[in-house]
Formats: C-alpha cells, sequence, structure tokens
C-alpha cells in the first residue's frame, strides 16, 4: 500500500493543502508523543520554556518561505515589502522593551549572535575575558573548545572561594593587568545577578568593550525582575526562547556609535551599530529566518503586556521558592541559593553524578539537566550538579506552592536513586500534578 506522503505527491492539487497527519504520520506520530511528554512531564531546564499558541503560529507560517537577505529598505531579492515592515516592527518593539539604540534581530541564535559581536570588534588574537563553563559562563565567552578559545586569547575571570559569586575585585586587578579588548558578563548557569555597573567602571579602566549576554534573563529584565544591562554596556546579545518565551532565535542590541573606534577602528567607516549589522549578515549568515523574527515581534508585544512583569517576578519568586524547599530537605546549593530563574544543586558530596540524578529524575517525569558546579571534578560529561530553572513551570501557571511539592518529587527520586519503583511512582504523580495545569502552546488535553 502507497504511504500517505505518495499520495500527496501523486494527486495533482493535493500538494499543500494536506495537513501534517496525511502527509507524514511519523513525524505527526512524533510530535503527538513530545507534545504528551510535555503535558505531563516538569520541565525544568533553566534554558526552556513554552512558546504561546501566537508565538508558535508565527513560527509555522509562510514568512517561513520568504528570503529576505539584507535588511529592510535594502534586500537583495524582491517582494520584500511586507517583511520589512515585520523586521522594522521587531526592531522597534525590541528596543523600546529594552531602551536600546539598535537592535538586529536576524541573528539565528544565541552563538551566532555572540558571533558576530567577535567579528564586529575583535581582531583573531584579541584578548577576551569571561567566566569560565565550570563556573556558570557560555561556551562562547572563551571556552577552549569553542571557536572563542581557539581564536582568541582567553583570560578567564573567577568566582569568589567562599561566595562562589563573581569576585569583582579580582576581576578589576586581572582586567587592570591583562587589558582585554572585550569583557562577557553574562552565563547559564550562575544563579545571581549581575553587577553591570561595577562591570562597566571596570571595563572603561581597561579601555574594554563590555558585552552582556542576557541570553537567560532577558524575560527577567523586561519584567523588571533583573537589572537591565543597556545602559551599561556597548552590546548586549541575547537568545529569544528562553524566559522572554519567544521563538528560537537570537538578537543583538547595541549603541549606535563606538566609543574606541578611534583607538580599535581608526580605519572603519562604519559605527557600532553598522559594524555588528555587517558582521551578521554578510559577514555570517545569509537569509534571515523571517518565519522566526515574525514570532520574535509577537512574542515582544507579549511581553510589553504588564502580565508580562507578573510573570517574570513569579519566575524569580518561585526559584527562591523551590532554592528554600531543597535547602530545607538538606540539599547543597551553588551560592547558597537564588536570585533569578535557577538554581544549581550541588551534588559534590552524593554518591551519583550529575548525569546519573539528572537520568532518575527523567524517568520520574522531572526534566533538568546535569551541570557543572565550580570546583567539579567530575568529568563535563557526567558532572557534579544539577540545574534546574522555573520560567516554564512558570508559563503553566505553577507557584510557591507548587515549588514546595516540586522539591518533594525531586527528593524522593534523589534520596532512592536505584529504586525504580519509586521513579515509576513520581511518575504516576507527577504526570497527575501537571493536569491541574494548562501548558501555553498545547492546547488539546
Ligand atoms: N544551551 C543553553 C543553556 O542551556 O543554557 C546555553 O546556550
Amino acid at each position: 500500500m502507497k504511504n500517505s506522503a505518495d499520495v500527496a505527491m501523486a494527486e495533482p492539487g493535493t500538494y499543500g493543502r494536506s495537513s501534517l497527519v496525511h502527509v507524514d504520520c511519523r513525524v505527526h506520530e512524533l510530535l503527538l508523543r513530545q507534545r504528551r511528554q510535555e503535558r505531563t512531564m516538569l520541565k525544568l531546564i533553566a534554558s526552556e520554556n513554552f512558546a504561546s499558541s501566537a508565538v508558535l503560529e508565527a513560527t509555522g507560517s509562510i514568512f517561513a518561505n520568504k528570503y529576505a537577505e539584507g535588511y529592510p529598505g535594502a534586500r537583495y531579492y524582491a517582494g520584500n515589502e511586507i517583511v520589512d515592515e515585520l523586521e522594522t516592527l521587531a526592531i522597534e518593539r525590541l528596543k523600546a522593551l529594552f531602551g536600546s539604540e539598535h537592535a538586529n534581530v536576524q541573528p539565528y541564535s544565541g552563538s551566532p549572535a555572540n558571533q558576530a559581536v567577535y567579528r564586529a570588534l575583535l581582531s583573531p588574537r584579541d584578548k577576551v575575558m569571561g567566566l569560565p563553563l565550570p563556573e556558570g559562563g557560555h561556551l562562547t565567552h572563551g571556552w577552549s573548545v569553542n571557536f572563542s578559545g581557539t581564536d582568541y586569547q582567553r583570560v578567564p575571570y573567577g568566582l569568589h572561594d567562599k561566595t562562589q559569586q563573581i569576585d569583582y575585585d579580582r576581576l578589576r586587578e586581572t582586567a587592570r593587568r591583562e587589558r582585554p579588548k572585550l569583557i562577557w558578563v553574562g552565563g547559564t548557569s550562575y544563579p545571581r545577578v549581575f553587577d553591570y555597573a561595577a562591570m562597566a567602571e571596570i571595563a572603561l579602566e581597561a579601555n574594554s568593550y563590555l558585552v552582556a549576554d542576557i541570553a537567560h534573563i532577558s524575560g527577567l529584565i523586561v519584567a523588571g525582575a533583573h537589572p537591565n544591562p543597556v545602559a551599561h554596556c556597548d552590546v548586549v546579545t541575547s537568545t529569544s526562547h528562553k524566559s522572554i518565551r519567544g521563538p528560537r532565535g537570537g538578537f543583538i542590541l547595541s549603541r549606535n556609535e563606538d566609543r574606541y573606534q578611534p583607538l580599535y577602528h581608526p580605519k572603519s567607516k562604519h559605527n557600532l551599530a553598522k559594524r555588528i549589522d555587517r558582521a551578521v549578515f554578510p559577514l555570517l549568515q545569509g537569509g534571515p529566518h523571517m518565519n522566526t523574527i515574525a514570532a520574535l515581534a509577537v512574542a515582544l508585544q507579549e511581553a510589553a503586556n504588564p502580565s508580562f512583569r507578573v510573570y517574570g517576578q513569579q519566575i524569580v519568586n518561585n526559584a527562591k521558592a523551590l532554592a528554600g524547599a531543597l535547602l530545607e530537605r538538606g540539599y547543597k546549593l551553588v551560592t547558597g541559593g537564588t536570585d533569578n530563574h535557577m538554581l544549581i544543586l550541588d551534588l559534590r558530596n552524593r554518591p551519583l553524578s550529575g548525569k546519573a540524578y539528572a537520568e532518575r529524575l527523567s524517568r520520574a517525569g522531572i526534566i533538568a539537566n546535569f551541570n557543572m558546579v565550580p570546583g567539579d571534578r567530575r568529568h563535563p560529561a557526567l558532572t557534579s550538579g544539577i540545574r534546574l530553572g522555573t520560567p516554564a513551570v512558570t508559563s503553566m501557571g505553577m507557584r510557591e506552592t507548587e515549588m514546595v511539592q516540586i522539591a518533594a518529587f525531586i527528593d524522593s527520586v534523589c534520596r532512592q536513586p536505584d529504586d525504580q519503583e519509586v521513579h515509576a511512582s513520581v511518575r504516576r504523580e507527577v504526570a497527575d500534578f501537571c493536569t491541574a495545569f494548562d501548558v501555553p502552546g498545547i492546547t488539546d488535553r
């Protein structure tokens, strides 16, 4: 028997009208399974969220079909009058939300956005300071296996031994000595607020560009639940799919003018904004994903709604409640707690690796990622930590009471990591627990 895809292709007129279930039952079945999983499990990955139905609709729209290499008003393809309006709308919304002079919405995601910053500001082998990955930084902030660590000179800065928070005094000393051309502020597993004003002072003393990577916390910033770095930084980069609850993509904010242009780019005829734009396209990328830009515009409209402020604050309240409940149960947390949307369980004194605990939790319907902790002696593929985040469960409408219950689920699994019956029983309880909440973007039950 012919499969449904053959039928759709064979019958003239059916192409373009059949729905997924009729064209590809295998992918449809996988989609249904993923949907069921997301409805019945607790998504505690700090970098994930649930985009709204409106954001998903724009992501899956016909804007995906359009080639629009270039920028609004200066494209290399015809027929872009409407997408010019669309991209301008996203840019203006972004500038208004963050108070930025310039915005580029074309980066395909966070790492390409960061790569564009390197290419706009630096030359190969220039010195770059960043927080190392095991201490909470990102691969692109100068980690050895990433282009940022192989093509540039890495000057790591670190955490205070006691507080496990950024040691700004040591950072200042290192910056004075090394005079890096760029300093990153931001990370992927740092559960505290960043002191952008202190970083700006340090960067100014060292003649360094200051670049904030706000991928994790952009939603918190818009909601007023974390300080906004824009006034302190030369450039700010972000993904758009984490706490800001947009499509999978990235963006860059910057000043128009480059305060170090005479020093570092005396021959360039382009200001900072223009150099960022040229680094994204044509240097690194081709056609922008206009469907993603459409969905970003929608997400920014949602984030401008006053209810988003309530959402952002609740993410933080929930993270604090989850941290408090785990501390009460005797768990150790990196830095002793959290100021933002994430917490990192320090499992160095436990028998199993972070990876092993993450696997057990997953069997019980709790999805989290294993993560390095400061001073970790285990291999990065095993680690001694678990990172937990509250953006997704907060999008489901959960509050502090539910965080206490989630801590109890986590504790049951981690106390009995080898008892599969316990995992199965927690899995049933978690599924039951989730049925009381709606999952944005997943409308059917
Ligand atoms: N992969 C992202 C995270 O989980 O934090 C960072 O790029």
